[in-house]
């Protein structure tokens, strides 16, 4: 694991570095609270922190509030607290601060073990869930709100002086599809194409047969590029059926984000933009 330790004592910090690293343990020592909690909001590598209460200029019971909210965003962190007071009271208050656990110092060696190893099993399972809830089942892609999430990420990267393009993909006459040739082969038709965008920037399922693109760093004019040729990889698709292969189109909707705008308001001029390549004729794009 990749660790951040927190004590206002150079001597602890070795200690403590010194019993983590010959396991493999990766070990970021401070005796700066703030600075700790820079880094680890800086380090998203950082699946553990263990910290001291005295420490300064964040006390120890703060660094585990504040830790506890980067934690709980979208990235495993176990926090545990180090204090040489064994009280209950001390215990209790770390545990209500955000804490997982807490541990007594100096530590043991085999105790600090035993607690990492049990931090790393919540921490796999935490991955495990946050993958869960961020993927469309059917198609693996990133589902509508951790796309939206990502695309907040985008544009905030975006207002730093970069530019940002989206590309709405709706399949053309899908319910046609599922109709003619039954669901699973809809099921078929939704994965193939799902597999042509992703790979191109940020991609998301934003529901039944609708996708979401979004590539940084590209102006309105390389995104049609982008979009035109997916509109002409989609075209050549051919989707095995029991009466022979079935073909499809998609519409494209393209926008390009201006300065100040929300991620809303980015989505919706490419979704007018798609309305207009739908109702001029479908398998086109428009921006
Ligand atoms: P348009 O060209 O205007 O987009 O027409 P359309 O038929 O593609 O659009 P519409 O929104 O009317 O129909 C979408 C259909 O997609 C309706 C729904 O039954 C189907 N659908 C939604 N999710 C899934 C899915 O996961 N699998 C399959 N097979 N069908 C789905
Ligand atoms: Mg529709
Ligand atoms: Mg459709
Ligand atoms: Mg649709």
């Amino acid at each position: 694991m990749h660790i951040a330790i927190v004590d206002s004592s150079r001597v602890v910090l070795k200690l403590v570095a010194g019993l983590l690293e010959p396991r493999g343990h990766v070990i970021e020592p401070f005796t700066d609270s703030a600075q700790a909690l820079d880094y680890i909001s800086a380090h998203p590598s950082i699946t553990a922190l263990i910290t001291s209460l005295e420490v300064r200029p964040i006390s120890g019971l703060e660094l585990c509030w504040a830790a506890r909210l980067l934690g709980d965003a979208s990235r495993p962190l176990s926090i545990i607290v180090m204090s040489s007071s064994r009280s209950t009271h001390t215990l209790a208050e770390a545990l209500d601060s955000g804490a997982d656990d807490f541990i007594e110092k100096p530590p043991s060696a085999e105790e600090l073990h035993a607690r990492l190893r049990a931090a790393e099993r919540l921490n796999t399972m935490q991955s495990a869930l946050i993958r869960l809830a961020e993927t469309d089942p059917l198609t693996g892609l990133t589902n509508r709100r951790a796309f939206m999430r990502r695309a907040h990420e985008a544009v905030a990267d975006a207002g730093a002086g970069g530019s940002l393009a989206a590309i709405l993909v709706d399949i053309d006459h899908f319910k046609r599809i599922n109709d003619a040739h039954g669901h699973d082969v809809g099921d078929e038709a939704i994965k193939a194409v799902a597999s042509l965008i992703s790979g191109n920037g940020i991609a998301g399922r934003l529901g039944g047969e609708e996708f979401a693109l979004l590539l940084p760093d590209r102006d309105i004019a390389r995104a049609l590029v982008v979009a035109e040729r997916l509109r002409r990889r989609v075209v050549a698709l051919r989707i095995p059926a029991e009466g022979g292969p079935v073909k499809l189109s998609c519409s494209f909707g393209v926008s390009a984000w201006r300065s100040g705008e929300t991620v809303d308001g980015l989505l919706k001029r490419a979704d007018i933009a798609l309305y207009e390549a739908k109702s001029t004729g479908r398998d086109r794009v428009v921006s």
